[in-house]
């Protein structure tokens, strides 16, 4: 399989290095409560309830595309779809994010995580994807939680600023760690696989708090699980992305986990992530999404200097260095698109 009939399209080119016309751009996090749009019909209570909803989710998943005009559009659904839907016991909280009921403590814990099936578990994503796939004129990015964040949400019981838990479990007990991150990557795999069938065109990993861990910690605990993720959505032929904040001291490790593009947060340049990662994989980022609240010219000329810092190298998607805030304008990001689209350089190699 492939990317079909986006194999053309100027993000997924970019992914794979291969010649374009304009610097491809899109959101982490462009659909949400940013977009006026999106408040009014989001509705109210668990976003779990929105997700399940493929009327509505596809519309969200189209909003961002028609008010920016961004490259790529990316599925309206969450990290925590899979295991809720398997029956762990974990919603999504407004105001907050997943909060897990009990959370996962002892090796009888295993149990609340059989393997996804797709088709009867989660429909509505497969569902979601054919309805957006069908009216988009761009690419749409499917996506899964890394299994490492996915067990952070898990362990801690909700968001966690320290992740120690976490981490306590992955050195103390690293024979529970290893088939915790077994049944999470499967979960990941099966969620992937489905939204490639169903017409996603690349999809994305995201491994957000990844940044938390030392590299040892990362390369015995967390790498090789991403890894078997990112190798079995391989076989699918669609560009992978591997993303995570706070990540510059494994962005070599990350590179080498398979993926065509590797996000970059914020903190690292582009030139110096180049290095880091080394060629052959491109980059996608990595404006910080705080300067978007700074005001249109503010967040024009830092768009500009991410760009410099690209220097015209094909292997490369602009991005935020994470999620659109909520406070921010819509204007001065479609003004960013703009600038990306008019003033980005492709130099072909
Ligand atoms: O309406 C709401 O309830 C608002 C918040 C919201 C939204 C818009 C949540 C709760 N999830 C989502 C959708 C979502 N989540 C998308 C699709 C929209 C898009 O990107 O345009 C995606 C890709 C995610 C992925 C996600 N969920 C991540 C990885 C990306 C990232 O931002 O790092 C993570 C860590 C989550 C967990 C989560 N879900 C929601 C919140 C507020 C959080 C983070 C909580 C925390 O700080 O730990």
């Amino acid at each position: 399989m492939s990317s079909g009939r986006f194999d053309d399209s100027d993000f997924v080119r970019a992914c794979r290095q291969q010649p374009h016309r304009r610097v491809p751009v899109w959101f982490m996090r462009q659909a949400g409560r940013s977009l006026p749009e999106y408040r009014s019909v989001r509705g109210t209570g668990s976003i779990l309830d929105a997700i399940a909803d493929a009327d509505r989710a596809a519309e969200i998943t189209l909003q961002p595309v028609r008010r920016y005009g961004v490259d790529a559009a990316i599925l309206f659904s969450d990290i925590v779809v899979p295991a809720h839907a398997v029956g762990f016991g974990v919603d999504v909280v407004p105001g907050t994010g997943p909060v897990v009921e009990h959370s996962f403590a002892a090796r009888g814990d295993l149990d609340r995580l059989r393997p996804l099936d797709p088709v009867a578990d989660t429909p509505y994503v497969i569902e979601t994807v054919r309805r957006a796939v069908e009216a988009l004129d761009v690419p749409l990015i499917g996506f899964a939680g890394a299994p490492f964040t996915v067990a952070s949400y898990l362990v801690e019981g909700g968001p966690s600023r320290h992740h120690a838990r976490t981490k306590a479990l992955m050195v103390g007990d690293e024979a529970l760690w290893h088939e915790l991150m077994d049944r999470l990557a499967d979960l990941a795999i099966a969620s992937l696989l489905a939204q490639v069938e169903a017409g996603a065109a690349a999809v994305q990993l995201f491994d957000s708090w990844a940044g938390v861990l030392s590299p040892d910690q990362y390369r015995r605990g967390v790498a090789p699980h991403s890894a078997r993720v990112l190798e079995a959505v391989g076989s699918t032929g669609v560009p992978r992305i591997h993303f995570g904040v706070g990540t510059g001291e494994l962005l070599d490790q990350m590179g080498d986990c398979g993926a065509e593009v590797v996000g970059v947060d914020f903190r690292v340049p582009i030139d110096s992530a180049r290095r880091r990662v080394g060629p052959g994989r491109a980059l996608q980022g990595n404006l910080d999404p705080a300067v978007v609240l700074a005001g249109e010219s503010a967040a024009c000329d830092a768009a500009r200097a991410v760009l410099a810092a690209n220097d015209g190298h094909p292997g490369f998607v602009f991005n935020l260095g994470h999620g659109v805030l909520p406070d921010s304008d819509p204007d001065v990001l479609a003004r960013v698109v703009q600038v990306v689209h008019d003033e980005g350089r492709v130099l072909c190699q």
